[in-house]
């Protein structure tokens, strides 16, 4: 894969790089998208499941929903996308800036992630605010109650219409404003707010390159556009960084 000159040269100089990942970084790990042809949402709306409402309305059809995916995620590896980004941290100070829920980029060994809308493994009280791993709770196909209250518990992850956690926001927001690169990888870049931090990058001077199997509503702000897989294109970026860097 040859890289355009500018690109090469934004490389060498850069000191810090932001990754604003979607849930096109986890395709190759075998967690389905969400819009993609096999997309979550083809099968069922966002608006019956990941919502408050629809958690009350019917909490076991919702949890069950999310042990569904939970199974899924505790089975599924980082896959070579995950780990370019967690090796380029050898070379730069690196930020992720994730809207997924999987937390892959950690297990691939990141160690600066902002979670936008929460984790898969992590749970708690919606009486008591009481947190629970995952493994802490008896892990059924219905909603499990609070230990200490009886109240529900839910999982620890952004819904539609909720608000997303103010330090992991604002803080992604600034990595991407402070950063030389901004990474665009596997979104489509339809929610809000989380789509906006790419535009904040660009508006701070950030050069913004998309990494996508297809051009999204994004391609228009971004610099350079990689089409392709993220687990490919990645680590050829590794390579380019690596042979620039020896
Ligand atoms: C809020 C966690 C307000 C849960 C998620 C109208 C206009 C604008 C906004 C709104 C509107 N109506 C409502 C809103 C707000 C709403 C929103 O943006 N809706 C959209 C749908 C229009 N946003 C919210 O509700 C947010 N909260 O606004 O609160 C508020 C304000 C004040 C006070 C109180 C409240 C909260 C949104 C968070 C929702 N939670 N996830 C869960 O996972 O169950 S959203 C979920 O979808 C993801 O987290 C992600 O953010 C989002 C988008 O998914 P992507 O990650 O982009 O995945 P997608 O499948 O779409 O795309 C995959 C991409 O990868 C594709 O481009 C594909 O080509 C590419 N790809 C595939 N394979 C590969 C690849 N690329 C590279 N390599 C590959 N191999
Ligand atoms: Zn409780």
């Amino acid at each position: 894969m040859q890289f355009k000159q500018e690109f090469l040269d934004k490389l060498k100089d850069a000191k810090k790089i932001v990754f604003f990942t979607g849930a096109g970084i986890s395709a190759e790990s075998s967690i389905p998208t969400f819009r993609g042809k096999d997309g979550i949402w083809n099968k069922m709306k966002p608006e019956e499941l990941a919502n408050f409402d629809a958690f009350i309305r019917n909490p076991d059809l919702v949890w069950e929903w999310y042990q569904h995916r939970r199974i899924i995620v505790n089975t599924a590896l980082p896959n070579a996308g995950h780990t370019a980004i967690a090796e380029l941290e050898k070379y730069y100070d690196v930020s992720v800036v994730t809207q997924n829920i999987d937390d892959l980029h950690r297990r691939a060994g990141s160690t600066k992630i902002f979670e936008l809308h929460g984790n898969i493994e992590r749970n708690f009280c919606i009486e008591c605010h009481t947190f629970y791993n995952s493994p802490e709770l008896e892990i059924t196909n219905t909603a499990p109650k609070c230990k200490k209250c009886g109240g529900l518990v839910r999982p620890d992850v952004v819904w539609f219409g909720e608000m997303l956690p103010q330090d992991e926001f604002s803080g992604g927001e600034k990595a991407a404003e402070w950063s030389d690169i901004c990474f665009v990888v596997g979104t489509s870049a339809v929610v809000y707010p989380a789509a906006h931090i790419p535009i904040s990058a660009k508006r701070s001077g950030s050069y913004i390159v998309e990494i996508n199997i297809e051009p999204t509503e994004l391609s228009r702000y971004t610099d350079y556009s990689l089409f392709g897989k993220a687990g490919e294109i990645l680590p050829k970026i590794v390579e380019e960084v690596k042979k620039s860097k020896s």
